[in-house]
């Protein structure tokens, strides 16, 4: 196996090894293989494999056993737009809808459990198309809803297209699509339309659009979008974030509450004998 650093500048080979098979013949796993034998990465395009891969039954995959089937239709879509700010200390904040994530002065879930926090968020104000309750600080999302997150990425204040791996606790998703440039609600429909089955994820990336280290945008240029729908059926407070540790403590994340009337608090705080 081998792996290279894309999308940016880096070394031109940075990982190779080998994976040895018991009782597989020739375990000369200490000598580097000849160079025809080591496999070439394409380069050029973004990768876009994922979405090309045939999916497994669902016995193959005992953790998502009850997982709910693709929900053909959503009830929500909220566009998250990322984004990368300069402030005039010179310290770099990175942006979910022009919101950084500041961690809360405690636990939104401790704080739902001692009454500290309202449990009945007020949905019907919260039609913006970030579904962000700037009271709470936080998306709220009934039980059981259907939403579709599009994740659209821009360019960095140095011009750069990053990738974002993003992450949702709580739930699984189903990958739906993504293209270059500014999210295009037509594209996403064709392809939604064209997928018999969208693969269930814990993981989605947005990628440049292209892989050239030396591409410069204009910081905030639009350039690649990723869609989503995930089923609300798991009440709870859950974070969603770029799973690129430092883009994450640069405050690329937000979280979700969802359910939050349905949480059982009785459960909890049980005396100790
Ligand atoms: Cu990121």
């Amino acid at each position: 196996m081998k792996a290279s650093a894309r999308f940016r500048a880096s070394t031109p080979e940075n990982g190779l090894s080998i994976l040895h098979y018991e009782r597989a013949t020739n375990p000369a796993v200490n000598i580097r293989p000849a160079p025809e034998k080591i496999p070439n990465i394409p380069s050029g395009t973004p990768f876009w494999e994922f979405n090309k891969f045939k999916m497994l039954p669902r016995h193959a995959l005992p953790s998502q056993l009850n997982h709910p089937s693709f929900p053909g239709h959503y009830d929500r879509e909220i566009l998250m737009t990322t984004s990368q700010r300069k402030l005039d200390d010179g310290s770099i904040r990175m942006y979910l809808n022009n919101i950084t994530f500041e961690e809360p002065m405690s636990p939104v879930l401790l704080d739902l459990y001692d009454g500290q926090r309202s449990r009945h968020p007020s949905y019907h104000t919260v039609d913006r198309i970030d579904g962000y309750d700037v009271t709470r600080r936080t998306i709220p999302v009934k039980l059981n809803e259907v939403i579709q997150i599009v994740i659209q990425n821009t360019a960095t204040t140095t011009g750069r297209c990053d990738q974002h791996p993003f992450h949702l606790h709580g739930h699984s998703f189903f990958d739906i699509g993504g293209g270059n440039g500014l999210y295009s609600p037509i594209e996403l429909s064709r392809q939604v339309e064209n997928s018999s089955t969208p693969l269930l994820r814990d993981v989605i990336s947005v990628y440049p659009e292209r892989d050239d280290k030396n591409l410069k945008y204009s910081p905030g240029t639009p350039c690649g979008w990723r869609a989503f729908r995930f089923i609300a059926d798991n009440p709870g407070v859950w974070i969603f974030h770029c799973h690129v540790t430092a883009h994450m403590m640069l405050g690329m994340q937000t979280v979700f509450e969802v359910g939050i009337e349905n949480l059982n608090y009785n459960s909890v705080y049980l005396p100790t004998p």
